[in-house]
């Protein structure tokens, strides 16, 4: 019998040859790079008017995808980006379900290393990373951080001056990838790139070139993107865009107020994209001149579509790149970076889940260069594709888990010019939005709303809603659905509820509400300023007070309960949050937390709980795991309408002593 590693070498010649790689190469290198709530559009290899030169190259020598999916929301995409799995499937943000593609390539002696957002639990050098450098929250101030940096598993300051997010990720990454030398192994390298993420903090420099190029507004920079999609092929044929929401309003009907702040917001996601093309750049130009770049299969994807949630209404009083400023999404140009597509990150129409994907690889590719393939693919497909390539098998079992199977297939055919054989249904689910994509045909549920149903092939941007006059076909994908929910993904029953069957507007509260002017942002010292432990309502909750209980009337929308600091004398966590619970509410609950003051709800940690909603009271206790501080806790306890009455809710720690009671 032959060694290990001797046999794992000869199924990567084997595969290799397979694939059409020469028999005598060498396995590939891979670099996956991730971007953080990039628009479909925002690239110019995908009609978009910023300067992407790098992608733009590497699409133009490579391949396209059209089709390519995410998960539409930050933390699951790492999940399947990650595992091959679905996130619920792989166990969410612990991956209790999964190993990571840093376990199995590193297994198969690979070099492993990792720079910018995890966003999943513990971290990355938890999960099979030989080196990391980067963020362990969802979101970070660009120019001061946050407390969750890391270095190679230990807490790492962040430099007072001279900072900046994606410079520093290509900085380590260089690092990393000169250290992967001297072990003569082949490397893994994953960015996870936080822009265009909000806070939107660009370099000075970047800012000011863009400047001035966006007073035209979004109705005519949309139907720039559109015409040069379609210049660039981008869809094999032609697609019917979706037209301009009610929500959102004409550019020209908007103020000269309004105008201002959203052609400089534009402004300050071009500059954000333009920088990490030019990270990127000196990525490239750096495996160039190493030799590396011929067999390094370069994967280039987003997380989620653009995001639509302005959730802090300040105007332009201050400039993008100063640290303190911290400028949110706009759901205006939300809609132009989606295009043509219909709805946002978290969403799961094509607006949400449809990503720019590129890979590169002149050794192995044998498509032609530029070819764009029009076959749906998702993001767990990426780890059985690194795993063929690598010539190495998905384990069975992991120490300390219970696997799930991967539910991705190798895109393995489609590098080497062909098509992919059948493949299931791709299951698409995100707390409340769900859909599913099964050949030419999709069904598509709003936050709860009732299914649409769309012929992707006649009808790519979801603008003919079939589900009436073809319910036989949205009855099957609807069981579909709810079968691979169940046996695939073994999600809880409460992401199974039936949908509504009533319609009714499909709005956000988070959207840009243009009834208002965009406000500028108070003096820091008017800010108010409220006590350490200090309860408030989130938006459309109503809290009242009786016998010392909480009561919450809930509408569906920014259900629970706020405290935007707690006390500055708190231990250092783990924590334990116990509550008594009455409910007749619907949904999940979940809580938030920071250990910083920089970071802001709900970015950071947070834990998902199962809640009883039959009236009844229940008793609940949740670990919430941290060495840090606890700064911030958000406590939503459903996500659908309804009363939740909660009393005793008590935040402790470790050693059981109460730090803080409420009411
Ligand atoms: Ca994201």
């Amino acid at each position: 019998m032959l060694p290990a590693i001797k046999r794992l070498g000869l199924l990567a010649l084997f595969l290799a040859a397979l694939v059409g790689t020469s028999p005598a190469a060498e396995r590939p290198n891979f670099l996956v790079v991730l971007a953080d709530d990039l628009g479909f559009s925002d690239l110019g290899c995908y009609g978009s008017e910023i300067d992407t030169p790098t992608l733009d190259k590497l699409a133009a020598d490579g391949l396209r995808f059209s089709q390519f999916y995410n998960t539409a929301k930050c933390h699951s995409s790492r999940v399947s980006l990650l595992t091959g799995r679905y996130c619920i499937q792989a166990g969410d943000v612990k991956l209790t379900r999964a190993t990571t593609s840093a376990e199995v390539l590193k297994q198969a002696g690979y070099f492993t290393a990792m720079t910018g957002k995890w966003h999943l639990d513990k971290q990355p050098t938890d999960f099979g990373f030989d080196r990391y450098f980067g963020h362990l929250s969802g979101a970070c101030n660009y120019y001061l951080g946050d407390k969750t940096f890391r270095l190679n598993g230990e807490p790492w300051q962040v430099p007072d001056k001279g900072f900046y997010t994606t410079v520093a990720n290509v900085d380590y990454a260089l690092d990393f990838l000169k250290e992967a030398r001297t072990t003569k192994k082949p490397w893994f390298l994953y960015i996870a790139f936080n822009a265009p993420h909000a806070p939107l903090q660009p370099l000075e420099e970047d800012y000011k070139k863009y400047l001035g190029r966006y007073e035209v507004g979004w109705d005519i920079i949309r139907n720039a993107r559109l015409k040069k999609q379609s210049g660039l092929g981008l869809f094999g044929g032609e697609v019917t865009p979706s037209p301009r929401p009610d929500h959102i309003p004409a550019w020209n009907d908007l103020s000269e107020k309004r105008r201002n702040w959203e052609s400089h917001r534009m402004a300050a996601y071009a500059a954000l994209i333009d920088r990490v093309d030019q990270e990127l750049g000196r990525l490239v130009k750096h495996l160039r001149n190493e030799g590396e770049l011929e067999n390094t299969l370069i994967l280039f994807v987003s997380d989620n579509g653009a995001c639509p949630y302005d959730r802090r209404h300040i105007g332009l009083n201050s400039d993008p790149y100063l640290p303190t400023t911290t400028w949110s999404d706009s759901t205006g140009w939300a809609w132009a970076r989606n295009a043509p597509f219909r709805f946002y990150k978290q969403n799961q129409y094509e607006g949400g889940i449809a990503t720019p994907g590129i890979v590169h690889w002149p050794e192995g590719l044998k498509t032609e260069p530029g070819t764009i393939c029009h076959q749906p693919v998702h993001l767990i497909d990426v780890l059985p594709t690194l795993a063929e390539l690598a010539g190495t098998a998905l384990p069975d079992e992991w120490p300390g888990r219970e696997l799930e199977p991967v539910s991705g297939v190798s895109l393995c055919p489609i590098l080497a010019g062909k098509s992919l054989a059948e493949r299931p249904p791709i299951h698409l689910l995100f707390s409340t939005d769900r859909g599913l994509r099964d050949n030419d045909w999709k069904i598509v549920s709003f936050r709860s709303h009732p299914w649409e149903l769309y012929n992707l092939r006649e009808d790519r941007a979801e603008t003919h809603n079939l589900a009436a006059d073809r319910p036989e076909i949205c009855d099957r994908l609807v069981k579909a659905w709810h079968d691979m929910a169940e046996i695939v993904l073994k999600a809880p029953e409460r992401y199974r509820r039936p949908v509504a069957t009533e319609a009714s507007p499909l709005v956000h509260p988070e959207w840009t509400d243009f009834s208002k002017e965009p406000r500028e942002a108070p003096p820091r010292s008017a800010r108010k300023k409220r006590k350490p432990g200090a309860i408030r309502a989130r938006k459309d909750t109503k809290l009242t007070v009786e016998n010392r209980q909480f009561v919450l009337n809930c509408t569906g929308t920014d259900s629970g309960i706020a405290i935007d600091s707690l006390s500055p004398n708190m231990p250092s966590g783990p924590y334990e949050l116990r509550f008594r619970l009455q409910s007749n509410a619907e949904g999940s609950g979940e809580v938030f937390f920071t250990t910083d003051s920089k970071t802001t709800l709900p970015h950071g940690q947070h834990v998902e709980f199962d809640v009883s909603h039959d009236g009844e009271w229940h008793e609940y206790t949740l670990q919430l795991d941290t060495n840090e501080q606890m700064h911030a806790l958000r406590f939503d306890p459903c996500s659908g309408p309804g009363t939740v009455r909660v009393e005793s809710l008590q935040l402790r720690d470790a050693g059981g002593k109460v730090l803080h009671q409420w009411p």
